[in-house]
This record gives C-alpha cells, structure tokens and sequence, in this order.
C-alpha cells in the first residue's frame, strides 16, 4: 500500500515489542509482514464483489446488467464466511500469546505442586518441604511451552482446617482454580486414594484439566487407580451446563516424578496440545492477536451470516446489502482501509458503466 504499512501492521510493532515468548514475537513479525491483511483484503475484497454484484442490478436494473444470481452470491458469502471462521479459531491462540495462559497447580497439602512449579521452571524457585502446608500464598512465575507464554500459579495445598493464614491461601487456591485457563490438578500416587480428592476431581473439566499423578518414582509403575479415577472425568464443562453429560471426554492423564524430573517433559506436551487444540501452534498463519481484531473479525461474521440468513430466506437486495456492507466495513477498520472508493470503482471497472 503506497509501501507503506496498514493498521493491522502497525498494532503488530507494538505486539513485537510487548512479546512475551518467542511464540508470541514470531506470530507478530508474521503480522508486520502482512500475511494477516493479505487475508483480510481477500475477503473482504470478495464481499465488496458480491455488494457490486447486487447494487449493479438493483441501480442499474433498467439497463443491461444480468439477473442477480442468488446461488453464487450464497456461495461467495459461503466462502468469505469459511476464511473468517477460520481466523476467528485462531483468537484462543492470541489470546494466549498475548496474555498468557492462567495455569494453576492445585491439589491436597504435600503432593508436591511447589516441586512440580519447580521442576517446570527448572529451577528452585518455591520452597518445598516434607511439612503439608508450606505454600501458603498463591505463587506466580511465567514460562514457555511451544512459545506460549505459560502464566504458572502454585497454591496452597487444598484442606479444610488449618490456621487463619492456610485458610486464606486456600481460598486464593480455590479462586484460581476457578478462574484458570488450565489446572494442573496434582495427586500424590504414593498416597492412598481419598474421599477429598475425588471431591476435588469432581470439579475437573476435561477440557482444561490435566491430572498429574506426581512421586512415580515411589510407586514403580502403580498408578495407583489414577487412570479409572480420571475416567469419571467426562464432562466437559465448557459445552453445557454442568450437570448434562456431555461428550465423553476423557480428561488428560500423567504421571510425573517432580523430585526425579521424570515425565516432565511429557506433561510440557500435554500442556501444549492442550492449550493449542492439538497439532501444535501454526505460527506461519496468520492469527488474529489482538483484542480489537477478534472484535471485529467477530462482528463481521455475525454480519456475514444475517447476510447469508437473509439470502435463504429470499429477503430483499437492499437488506443483504446492508450486511455485506457491514462486514466488509468491520474487515475495512482492522487494516484501516475505507469502503466507498474502491466500491466504487468496483462497480464501474466491473460493469463498464458510466462511460
Ligand atoms: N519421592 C518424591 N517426593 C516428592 C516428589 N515431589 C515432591 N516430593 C516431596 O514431597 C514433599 C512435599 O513437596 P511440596 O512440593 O512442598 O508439596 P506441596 O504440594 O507444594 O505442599 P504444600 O505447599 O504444603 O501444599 C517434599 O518433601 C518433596 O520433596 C516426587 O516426585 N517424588
Ligand atoms: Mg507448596
């Protein structure tokens, strides 16, 4: 553009500039590039086709213009709608790039969430020790996995009792608990199974939990139960009401040795997959990173859709365009281009009117 950059380019220098991860600073140089506004005019140079399309035939109707084709304009809107869609999955990932992921390591005193803290971070950075209760403050660190900034939180143990200051460590536990993207849930394998921890895996939601069964190096292989208490971790909180079954999901499963540092690495992937859907982070896509881009990728489809609603429902030109026009407005702002002159010039280069 006259070589110089867009909106969305400009807001990717900021990005590169407050990155957090490696993740983070590469998916924002792949902005400054422009493989996002590449995509973005696409579409949104598609949807002010589709406008000229049916403005020609509705301003010019007396002239000679063909007959509106609803069939194709469907399918253009069909089209436009897949791309956005797909940009619009991309707004976990930026999101997590960009502030992080809320990670808590919750469980029973003495299970070894502060040594696991450690071990993920490589270094001693909580205090551990043979005492249950020994965290009592909600600790933060950040870390990478797969150039995703992880925000990691050790609590304090979870038991009822306790002093005044153990309970309010608690409480802060529960909060984070609640209130993270994923939950380290950890569970000592060398411990008999308990009532209170089946109470605590009662909460899990498989789609952000994973159970670590810490101190393998105790139990040789025994997993103690681990696998069955998991499986009644079905539900998968975030698709309905926390009552309704759900899709059976069984919810993620490791087996650790926070003092040996084994399976360790294996718990980094399961983080990492979970966090990015599966088959790991494509940070060569374009993704959406910034809070005002999922907003307006967001409402553009919305727009796209009552677009694609009215035309099956055989609603008049004018109200079809008038959601054309607005999708194609909100793609416009994120790279900061305007509508009215190139739609113009659409409709006259296309149509060869008015000459
Ligand atoms: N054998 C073995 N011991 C471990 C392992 N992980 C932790 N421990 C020991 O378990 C005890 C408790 O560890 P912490 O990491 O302090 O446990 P915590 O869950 O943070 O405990 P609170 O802060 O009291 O809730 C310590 O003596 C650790 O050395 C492990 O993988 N294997
Ligand atoms: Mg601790």
């Amino acid at each position: 553009l006259n070589g110089r950059i867009d909106l969305a380019q400009a807001e990717s220098v900021a990005a590169i500039v407050a990155a957090r991860s490696t993740g983070a600073l590469r998916a924002s140089v792949r902005q400054l590039e422009g493989g996002l506004s590449e995509r973005l005019r696409l579409a949104r140079r598609e949807l002010v086709g589709l406008l000229a399309r049916i403005e020609a035939t509705v301003d010019f109707s007396d002239e000679d213009v063909d007959e509106l084709d609803w069939g194709s304009l469907a399918e253009g809107l069909g089209r436009v709608q897949e791309t956005l869609l797909h940009l619009l999955g991309t707004a976990f990932v930026g999101r997590a790039l960009e502030e992080g992921v809320w990670t808590a390591i919750v469980g029973k005193p003495n299970v070894g969430k502060s040594s696991l803290l450690n071990a993920l971070l490589m270094r001693e950075r909580a205090i551990v020790s043979e005492i249950p209760g020994t965290t009592r403050d909600t600790i933060e660190e950040l870390l990478e996995i797969g150039g995703i900034p992880i925000r990691l939180a050790d609590t304090a143990g979870l038991r009822v009792g306790g002093d005044r200051v153990e309970q309010l460590g608690v409480e802060r536990s529960v909060r984070a608990m609640e209130q993270a993207d994923l939950v380290l849930a950890v569970i000592d394998l060398s411990a008999p199974r308990e009532e209170d921890e089946s109470e605590l895996l009662g909460a899990a939601d498989a789609d952000r939990w994973i159970i670590v069964g810490n101190k393998s190096d105790l139990v040789e292989g025994d997993t103690g139960g681990l696998e069955e208490l998991a499986a009644r971790v079905h539900r998968s909180r975030r698709s309905g009401e926390s009552d309704a079954p759900g899709p059976a999901r069984q919810c993620r499963v490791c087996t650790v040795s926070a003092l040996a540092g084994e399976g360790i690495d294996d718990l980094r992937s399961h983080i990492q997959d979970l966090v990015t859907g599966g088959p790991g982070l494509h940070l060569e896509e374009p993704i959406l990173a910034s809070e005002r881009q999922r907003v307006l990728v967001n409402e553009a489809v919305g727009s796209v859709s009552e677009a694609m609603a009215g035309v099956a429902r055989g609603e008049g030109e004018e109200l079809v365009c008038e959601d054309i026009r607005m999708a194609a407005q909100a793609l416009g702002r994120i790279t900061g281009e305007d509508l009215t002159p190139d739609l113009l010039d659409e409709i006259f280069t296309r149509f060869c009117l008015g000459k």
